[in-house]
């Protein structure tokens, strides 16, 4: 059985994203977020203490791109991976790593700079810059989608589940204001599909029955007292 530990709306939510895509059976362990504060028996099978950790036998991943790429592969059958054959390959992988590497990290620091530290830590102008430079990123994901509904291979894939995460974090941190009208059509685009909403409603019910509190990673209010933001 594969088994995601998933914190609500985190980066995991990619690979639980790409699960109610594919339909295939897994288990969700949610976990309080940071776990390495709220739920410390988790450092024990990842010593990051980051989500998501995904296993599938004695498979383990901790990177959400790299989880996305592997669920596409394995169950090729989908449709949502493509080949080395196709055209696309060279741009499905670029797209999977800029995911993470160019359009979540510099939310990170928005998030940290902005909401989570406490206020005598808060730094607006580091905030300000890296919205900035995120918003610049996003230039690139406007291009891909002059002609396209999608941002590779002509079709719905693995790379727009990863791109799409860094959109919903875009959303939640209240960037998506500067979306331009073609990258704010194709997140509605995605926001439709039914694997997305799947996964939303899914890691809302395992929150509930796991006893997990419902607010998402990214909730915007700082660390209490006493928990280090790195
Ligand atoms: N590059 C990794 C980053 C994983 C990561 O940092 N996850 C965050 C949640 S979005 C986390 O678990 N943070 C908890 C912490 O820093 O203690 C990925 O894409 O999965």
């Amino acid at each position: 059985m594969m088994v995601l530990h998933h914190c609500m709306s985190a980066r995991s939510f990619r690979a639980l994203w790409m699960l109610e895509e594919l339909g295939v059976p897994y288990e969700l362990r949610m976990l309080e977020f940071p776990p390495r504060a709220r739920a410390r028996h988790f450092l024990q099978e990842n010593p990051l203490g980051t989500v998501p950790l995904f296993t599938d036998g004695d498979v383990r991943m901790t990177e959400s791109a790299a989880i996305c790429q592997y669920l596409a592969t394995r169950f090729n059958g989908a449709g949502l991976a493509v080949s080395t054959e196709d055209e696309s390959y060279g741009a499905y992988l670029n797209w999977l790593h800029m995911s993470d590497a160019t359009l979540t990290f510099p939310q990170t620091i928005v998030l940290r700079y902005r909401h989570f530290e406490p206020h005598e830590r808060r730094q607006p102008e580091v905030a300000a810059d890296y919205e900035k430079w995120f918003l610049g990123r996003l230039r690139a994901v406007d291009a891909a989608l002059e002609h396209e509904a999608f941002l590779c291979a002509g079709r719905f894939t693995a790379a727009d589940v990863a791109v799409g995460y860094a959109l919903l974090l875009a959303q939640h941190l209240e960037l998506h204001t500067s979306f331009s009208s073609r990258v704010q059509s194709y997140w509605d685009l995605l926001q439709q599909r039914r694997g997305y909403r799947r996964a939303h409603e899914i890691q809302l019910d395992s929150a509930r029955q796991q006893s997990v509190s419902l607010t998402a990673a990214p909730d915007l209010r700082p660390f209490p007292a006493g928990v280090p933001s790195v």
